[in-house]
């Protein structure tokens, strides 16, 4: 069975985020959908939870460059990410 979780992005600035963050939520096994909605800033994924759990997710979102929920950023994939993706802190 699948579950739905809503994880906050808060970081996330313009369309090239929103790739870059459904790409890395792409190569999780076990994620079946997702949604990365720019104005809410959230990542809607269904997942199945035999697969993956909330951290496996957290951590791709992480390191990709971004904060999820509470789990910051890897600085260094956030330093590699387009200038247009940063938000400066
Ligand atoms: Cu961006």
């Amino acid at each position: 069975m699948f579950k739905n979780t809503t994880i906050s992005v808060p970081s996330i600035m313009c369309d090239m985020c929103v790739t870059t963050i459904t790409d890395a939520l792409n190569k999780v096994d076990g994620v079946n959908n997702i949604d990365v909605n720019l104005a809410g800033k959230v990542a809607v994924v269904k997942f199945n939870p035999s697969k993956v759990d909330m951290n496996g997710l957290e951590k791709a979102i992480t390191d990709a460059g971004y904060d999820a929920n509470e789990t910051p950023r890897n600085r260094e994939a956030y330093k590699n990410l387009p200038e247009c993706c940063k938000d400066g802190k």
